[in-house]
């Protein structure tokens, strides 16, 4: 990996600073199986100090997601303890997620990324402030053996919770859909620590596409503009040896971008440079970066055929688009890459680079008219790969690169609705390009429409923050074998709180 020690320090000299605030528990809540396998509380009580035996449980609600280490002042009633209390800590961003066994889960996400701790204490009354960071509303505490002599005492529970958004600087949102908005605003806040994590769950890192999205959520939020300049210097700053700038960068113990590149995490950067620049004017940090961007789009020469067109890939994970593992990518990356293009063209502009401003443009053209050999014409739609797969990606993201005139993006998106078969996009990710697609296309309802069904149904289906992965058709399932790994915070599903407040409604 290659590191400019120059951007490292700026970067640093932008740390955020973090928010802390102490949180107690509001409730004790009891969560049993309903008959459809949904977790439901069965009782619900205000929290006070509390007497525990052997084999007790007890499941604190803190009343909103928070992102912190958590405290627990623990005493006993009964004779001296005459033997360590042995305990098991659950986090948990979610219910669901307590009824889940640690020891059962063989998906092929790492366990240790479950929030599970048991812990031996040796001498009462105490004060155990955990190391470990958690995400969670819910912890339910397990008394797995104390002495017959004593019983342990749970005087309070604190967490000191931390976050980089400044909940003074948001401007209040009075239009509609205001849990919508609220939702996002608490899954953005959670998300936005010493850089914008992902998931402050899993996997607690910096990644591009993530970035894109809540960059955009946190202009229109929270308006830590210091935060995004932060991370795209961090980008820039720690890449493969040639330059590419990497999906994500780890931050400790120092700097350092992950052996993993995508074709169009690396390209959003572009993208996501342009925006930083509408949303500040900040001409400086465009031009040192510059380089770093336009490089991104030199190197993809090679993904492309002599016709213009990238080449269908069969290596795995070479382009993300989705979590859709059947979905083809060679279509949507066409699409991604005349988006990054679009926006490298606006941003020479800005700098005044006429020449490099032409060679984009030509190299636009090119790329567009190649975009047109993925048309079927009979089906009036993009296909992908060798096998002409058809999938909302494609049109998504052709749509989003300007492949098509509006007229014709508005019918390819009303077409592509008719078609049985067309592989769907299953993260919030994948929806939030497709809101996007809509608006872009005039369908500006719809694009309303589909919001609403879809963060809405996670609002029904009770999230706090929202999530990862959404089915609407089948809210339990998890593409990592078991909800325990799932990450029901997630960045990348910030996006309505940015729709709501700049594109549908602009009341803030
Ligand atoms: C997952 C993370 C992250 C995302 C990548 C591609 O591992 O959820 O948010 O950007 O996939």
């Amino acid at each position: 990996m290659k590191r400019n020690e120059e951007f490292i320090k700026k970067a640093d000299a932008l740390f955020p600073e973090i928010y802390i605030s102490e949180i107690h528990p509001e409730k004790i809540v009891n969560f049993k199986k309903d008959e459809t396998g949904d977790a439901v509380s069965t009782e619900c009580v205000d929290f006070t100090a509390c007497v525990l035996d052997k084999g007790a449980r007890l499941c604190l609600d803190f009343g909103a997601h928070y992102v912190g280490h958590p405290v627990l002042k623990l005493s006993y009633e009964g004779s001296h303890p005459d033997a360590p209390a042995w305990i098991r800590l659950k986090f948990a961003e979610m219910p669901c997620e307590l009824f889940e066994n640690a020891l059962e889960y063989d998906g092929w996400i790492s366990t240790g990324w479950i929030q599970e701790e048991q812990i031996h204490i040796d001498v009462l009354p105490c004060e155990i402030k955990l190391k470990r960071r958690y995400a969670f509303r819910y912890l339910q505490i397990e008394v797995l053996d104390v002495s017959g002599k004593y019983s342990l005492k749970l005087e309070d529970a604190v967490i000191c919770a931390s976050t980089s958004a400044d909940v003074c600087n948001i401007s209040e949102y009075t239009g509609p859909y205001q849990e919508l908005d609220k939702i996002a605003c608490n899954t953005l806040k959670s998300c936005m620590q010493e850089v914008f994590e992902d998931g402050p769950k899993r996997d607690r890192r910096l990644w591009i596409g993530d970035l894109r999205i809540q960059a955009l959520a946190n202009y229109a939020t929270y308006r830590n503009y210091d935060l995004v300049k932060r991370c795209l210097y961090l980008f820039a700053a720690s890449t493969y040896d040639n330059g590419r700038i990497a999906a994500c960068i780890f931050t400790e113990p120092e700097i350092e971008a992950d052996d993993t590149a995508m074709f169009d995490y690396s390209l959003l950067f572009i993208p996501t440079l342009l925006d930083y620049f509408k949303a500040t004017g900040d001409i400086q940090t465009v031009r040192e970066l510059w380089p770093s961007a336009l490089w991104q789009i030199e190197l993809c020469a090679d993904y492309f055929d002599e016709n213009n067109l990238v080449r269908d890939l069969d290596e795995m994970g070479w382009c993300f688009l989705d979590w859709n593992l059947n979905l083809n990518k060679q279509a949507g990356a066409q699409g991604v890459y005349l988006y990054c293009v679009k926006a490298a063209i606006e941003l020479a502009g800005v700098l005044n680079d006429a020449q490099t401003k032409e060679r984009l443009e030509a190299d636009y053209t090119l790329k567009k008219k190649a975009a047109a050999l993925l048309w079927d014409e009979q089906k009036g739609v993009y296909i992908s790969g060798k096998d002409g797969q058809i999938s909302f990606a494609s049109q998504v993201w052709m749509v989003l690169g300007g492949a098509l005139d509006t007229d014709e993006s508005t019918a390819l998106l009303s077409r592509i609705e008719k078609i049985s078969g067309a592989e769907k996009m299953v993260t919030p990710y994948m929806m939030h390009n497709y809101i996007d697609a809509l608006l872009e296309a005039g369908l500006k309802d719809k694009a309303l429409e589909k919001m609403i069904y879809y963060w809405g149904g996670m609002q029904k289906d009770g999230a706090d923050t929202f999530w990862e992965m959404y089915n609407p058709e089948n809210p339990k399932e998890s593409p990592y074998g078991g909800t325990i790994v799932n990450s029901y915070c997630h960045a990348w599903s910030c996006g309505p709180a940015y729709f709501l407040r700049k594109k549908f409604f602009r009341i803030v």
